[in-house]
């Protein structure tokens, strides 16, 4: 290709379209208009999103990515308009999902002046200090010859290895200045390719496995990262080990297959606890140890490292012997690696009859056992709950359908309860458990598979955070429906409250006046003030029409459940945390 003149804006949209990104999505200001200008001329090949909030810009390509598999960028002016990033980067990253994230930047010679928004309180140019802990990669353009070296380099840092978000930083100046178009490929696809492990280790993992008395897959948001379903099931079901799955896999391997183990730790299942009790060899893959997952590493509480011990298999080598020591560690990434250790084990042992077991068969009625503690909590009786409204909404929705949560009671609750059927239906802000998430991040979800139903499930005040995107999708006509569990508060933290301290120490939690009356939101008014389809349910009989009708209108819709405020049948009686540092001259209630 020839070089032809065009300005750094310009040039920005061309990386932007030679690496196959579907949207740029922000809001503009001055410090970015040019590059926005850029996208009018290209608008066939790159499309545009205007949300109401950046926080929410970054979500909703977080949540496109999830599904889609590729990245979004996300666009701001300088300023505000960056900083209000930060929450949805730093979501992004803890989760490893990759966005690149294009923040404006006053003028170079400006900067430290005291131009209009520049961010320079105590060192020249700081929006890159603050957003450099959250991002993989931060990058100042000050000079527009570099920008072909920095979007190469910001792409390869998002995609390869344990994804992540980045940042690159455009001054004004670097926006309008003249450039040429290099004349080699702008795209990071044809470089970027899988991390392959060391066959050496892969050896040593497969003998590990084939020798292990009693085995057990411990799968984290890795597997779904690298989509690594179909060899992950493949090794389950050669040798028969159970498979325990987290917020970020859930779905990798069907709820309703026979080797499904659910989840571990407190907050988790208690079949999940019992079958990794039960093993002696743990073979984690892309699963970094969480504190719930781990049951707060107390010693015996899920894992007993030793004797227990551990395969782990992770694209991070910070991750791999993080928190438990290692017998034998796989670098690379889950899916070559998953793929190279079922050839291996195959090689090396016929496929086991393992459904004749004992192991299998205590199995299965450790997943029966579970799934009544859920049922019963489902479908404890015709009163409306939380629980009742989530086993509906399942009814209601297809194997395929994609269900997004981030934070309060819905979360746990959906983790726990509501089962899910395909890799990546379950997509949830699992590391930050990030208030104001799943409705924008469902839009994203939504652009990545238009024809299958996205619900966002969320509390009052989870949806309050962002409920401003309802315009956003209304005006692009993207139909998502949010489920939003109005009990008015922050009704997990109040019963958090209760639970630790007592039924008379509670505050800030209740959206309540100083007599006790409830201030109640109306949130299917909200809803509808934005040109959204809405119906609030306080009947629990008639959930399950609202979700058809919701689920059938083809609009952005909300579908508003009075739950009950009333401790504990706020929430979840399906285990606590189990670690909480209680103050010193407190006791925890139950041992008063
Ligand atoms: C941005 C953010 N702020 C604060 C928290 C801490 N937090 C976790 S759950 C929660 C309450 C959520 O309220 P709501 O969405 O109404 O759900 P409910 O607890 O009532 O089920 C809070 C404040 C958080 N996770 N995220
Ligand atoms: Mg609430």
């Amino acid at each position: 290709m020839s070089t032809e003149a065009m300005n750094g804006g310009e040039l920005i949209v061309e990386h932007l379209v030679a690496n196959l990104v579907p949207y740029a999505v922000g809001i503009p200001g001055h410090g970015i208009i040019t590059f926005v200008d850029a996208l009018i001329d290209r608008a066939d090949e790159i499309g545009t999103i205007m949300v109401r909030h950046e926080q929410s810009a970054v979500h909703l390509a977080d949540g496109y990515f999830r599904v889609a598999g590729t990245p979004l960028a996300v666009f701001t002016s300088v300023g505000p308009g960056a900083v209000n990033t930060l929450v949805g980067v730093a979501t992004a990253m803890a989760d490893s999902v990759p966005v690149v994230v294009l923040t404006g930047n006053c003028q170079s010679y400006f900067i430290e002046k005291g131009a209009i928004q520049d961010i320079s309180f105590r060192q020249p140019n700081d929006f890159a200090n603050m957003i450099r802990p959250v991002v993989k990669r931060s990058w100042s353009v000050m000079n527009a010859h570099e920008i072909t070296d920095v979007m190469r380099r910001a792409f390869r840092t998002a995609l390869s290895g344990r994804p992540g978000p980045v940042h690159v930083e455009l001054t004004m100046d670097v926006q309008s200045a003249a450039v040429e178009r290099p004349s080699t490929s702008l795209s990071s696809n044809d470089v970027l390719g899988k991390s392959y492990p060391d066959p050496s280790s892969i050896e040593r993992a497969a003998s590990a496995i084939v020798d292990a008395r009693s085995p057990v897959l411990l799968v984290g948001g890795g597997v779904s990262l690298a989509r690594a379903e179909r060899e992950l099931v493949g090794l389950a079901t050669h040798l028969g080990i159970p498979v325990i799955t987290t917020l970020t896999s859930k779905g990798v391997i069907p709820e309703d297959h026979p080797l499904n183990a659910y989840y571990t730790g407190p907050k988790g299942s208690t079949c999940g606890v019992k079958v990794v009790k039960r093993a002696d060899v743990l073979v984690a893959v892309g699963f970094r140890f969480s504190e719930w997952a781990s049951g707060s590493y107390k010693d015996g509480e899920v894992f007993s490292i030793p004797p227990q011990r551990i395969v782990q298999i992770d694209v991070d080598p910070n991750e791999i012997g993080k928190n438990y020591p290692v017998e034998v560690g796989v670098l690379g990434d889950a899916q070559p690696a998953l793929e190279m250790l079922l050839a291996r084990v195959q090689a090396m042992t016929a496929a086991r009859d393992y459904e004749r077991t004992e192991a299998f068969a205590e199995l299965q009625t450790w997943r029966t056992e579970w799934e009544n503690l859920v049922r019963a909590q489902t479908h404890e009786d015709d009163s409306m709950s939380m629980s009742r409204a989530l086993a509906d909404l399942r009814e209601e929705l297809p194997r395929n359908g994609i269900v997004l949560t981030s934070s309060g009671h819905t979360q746990g609750l959906v983790y726990q309860e509501f089962p899910i059927y395909e890799p990546r239906t379950h997509i949830s802000a699992a590391g930050f458990s990030t208030m104001g998430w799943s409705l924008p991040a469902a839009i994203g979800a939504k652009l990545a598979a238009p024809d299958r139903p996205v619900v966002a499930i969320v509390g009052d005040g989870d949806f309050l955070m962002t409920c401003q995107e309802l315009a956003c999708a209304v005006q692009y006509e993207i139909p998502i429906v949010v489920c939003v569990m109005n009990n008015s508060g922050y009704l997990s933290i109040r019963d958090l409250q209760v639970a630790l301290f007592g039924a008379e120490r509670t505050l800030v939690t209740e959206s309540s006046r100083e007599d006790g009356t409830v201030v109640e939101t109306d949130i299917a008014a909200l809803a509808a003030s934005f040109g959204a389809w809405s119906r609030r349910v306080t009947d629990p009989a008639e959930l399950r029409q609202a979700y058809r009708d919701a689920l059938a209108c083809g609009r952005p819709a909300v579908v508003e459940v009075m739950t009950p405020r009333e401790y504990s049948k706020a929430g979840n009686a399906l285990g606590q945390w189990s670690e909480f540092p209680m103050p010193e001259n407190r006791t925890p209630l139950d041992a008063r």
